[in-house]
């Protein structure tokens, strides 16, 4: 389950843009290879209220459930949980997920939740269902950390996965249809929508991020042959028309790349897809082989725009973006960059030169937010050493909130206006509100684009 977003004070909201939640999907895929009767109840993307919750557990009357978790989602999960054990008082409530991996013991310290599970959770499920079934002690599945009579019991450690083409797909057709979800497609195509992952790990170690933390320094790629098989069955089976990559790694492999976007026209999919990418890691070559594959945009995770800043946090030059992103648009790609506020060394001054970056490189659209430490990243570490953080509360660890702490050189004011500032400087200009006029084709596109003209006078 993805825990509904406010059960932690009983205000359930829909949120305005969900996508699949392809981590439990793939945990849920291997569980049933495994031989176990599987659900998903993607109650974070479908609002699903707690009597519903309440209704589905008496009625399912599972063995196991397992809870999902992002850091903000931590208080609903937690809540969760007690309301599955209320509904099934004999479940073994597990959890997982970033939030959970970062801080495993913190998550078992409340009286619902028996098990949390450490890193990727296909195998660890897997086995957590195999010992329940077959009465074995829990103790023995490594990736554990389980509360005990005298503190916590950490299991032994699970290796990562290095075979991902061995993984099953993620389970989509126990999520809601795809036609649910409600990404923001101004780029894609008509259609059906879809996340997808081509591979784990990133070695940048990023300070904010903690890919690297959650799934090591080392990229563990799937292969373009798996990737596509995937992509086809989804295009076939459920009329997906628009992927969105959603892991760093996409493009790192150079070789695997030009292979994907080969079999992607080999298989005549008519599709429109998007990926991230490092400003470093693109060349023309690779860009135009990309756009005849269907490639439509391109998001850079760029963050600042002062040049000493952006070599720390990036280890990267203002003249290498400047140059990706030039080089995406030549090959007529759309640009995306990312942009946060809050780092250690953010002044009043330095937050503007972002926003002159983000104007100056020739980026189609671009996100702003407030930089948080998520528990896990050297940001975290670093900001409650220094006694900066002012909330545990995991509820308001979200980039899109106000931010989470004090900084020495910027008020809070100021930096919880800064995105706010940022958008409109960045959108309210001629030629980017007629690229973006241009994109409106759809009703579906015109009321996510009015949403998100409402957040930037909010
Ligand atoms: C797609 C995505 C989203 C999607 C969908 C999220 C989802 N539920 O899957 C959306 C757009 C909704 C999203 C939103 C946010 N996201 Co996001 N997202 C991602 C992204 C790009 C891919 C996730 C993914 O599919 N990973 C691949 C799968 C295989 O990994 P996984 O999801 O972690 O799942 C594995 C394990 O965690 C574990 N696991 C997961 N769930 C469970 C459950 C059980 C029971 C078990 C046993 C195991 C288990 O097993 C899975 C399989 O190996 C990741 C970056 C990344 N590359 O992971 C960020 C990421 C997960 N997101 C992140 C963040 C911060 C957010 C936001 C908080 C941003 C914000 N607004 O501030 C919001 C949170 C929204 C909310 N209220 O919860 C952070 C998480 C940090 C953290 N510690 O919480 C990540 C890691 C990005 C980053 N750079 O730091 N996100
Ligand atoms: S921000 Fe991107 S490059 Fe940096 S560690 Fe995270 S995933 Fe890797």
């Amino acid at each position: 389950m993805t825990p509904p977003r406010g059960l932690w004070k009983d205000e359930i909201e829909r949120p305005w843009i969900s996508t699949q939640p392809l981590g439990l999907a793939y945990v849920a895929a291997t569980a049933r290879q495994a031989g176990h009767e599987v659900r998903i109840i993607d109650a974070y993307s479908m609002g699903t209220t707690t009597s519903d919750i309440r209704n589905t557990i008496k009625s399912f009357q599972p063995h196991v459930v397992g809870i999902s978790s992002l850091t903000p989602q931590w208080p609903d999960a937690r809540k969760l949980a007690g309301i599955v054990k209320q509904g099934a008082s004999k479940v073994l409530t597990v959890v997982g997920g970033p939030h959970v991996t970062a801080l495993p013991a913190d998550a078992v310290s409340g009286p619902d939740v028996d098990v949390a599970v450490i890193g990727e959770g296909e195998e660890t499920m897997r086995d957590i269902c195999n010992a329940v079934a077959a009465g074995v002690d829990l103790e023995t599945v490594p990736g554990l950390v389980i509360p005990g009579e005298s503190g916590t019991v950490t299991t032994a450690t699970r290796n990562r996965n290095m075979d991902l083409d061995g993984l099953p797909f993620p389970a989509h057709d126990l999520l809601p249809e795809p036609a649910f979800y409600n990404p923001f497609p101004a780029w894609g195509k008509s259609g059906n929508f879809s996340c997808i992952i081509s591979g784990r790990g990133c070695p940048y170690n990023c300070c904010f991020c903690d890919v690297t933390a959650q799934q090591g320094k080392r990229y563990r790629l799937r292969g373009a042959g798996n990737i596509v098989d995937e992509m086809t069955w989804l295009y076939r089976d459920y009329a997906v028309t628009t992927f969105s990559f959603r892991d760093p790694s996409m493009i790192c492999n150079r070789k695997r790349l030009l292979e994907i976007c080969r079999l992607i026209n080999e298989r005549n999919l008519d599709i429109a897809w998007t990926c991230s990418a490092r400003a470093n890691e693109v060349d023309a070559e690779m860009l135009s082989a990309m756009k005849k594959a269907g490639c439509r945009l391109i998001q850079y995770g760029i963050e600042v725009g002062n040049a000493a800043m952006l070599e720390e946090i990036k280890n990267i030059t203002r003249e290498k973006v400047a140059t990706a992103v030039q080089a995406t648009r030549q090959a007529g790609i759309s640009a995306h960059g990312y942009f946060l506020f809050g780092f250690v060394d953010e002044t009043p001054e330095t937050m503007q030169e972002t926003i002159d970056f983000s104007r100056e490189i020739g980026l189609d659209s671009a996100g702003f937010g407030v930089m948080v430490p998520f528990p896990g990243t050297q940001e975290f570490e670093r900001y409650r050493a220094e006694g900066l953080l002012l909330t545990e509360n995991w509820y308001d660890y979200d980039v899109m909130g106000k931010p989470v702490y004090r900084h020495k050189h910027v008020t809070r004011e100021q930096l919880a206006n800064a995105p706010r500032r940022a958008y409109r400087r960045f959108y309210l200009r001629p030629n980017i509100m007629l690229r973006h006029l241009r994109k409106m084709t759809s009703v579906r596109v015109m009321r996510n684009y009015l949403k998100s003209i409402r957040l930037m006078f909010d």
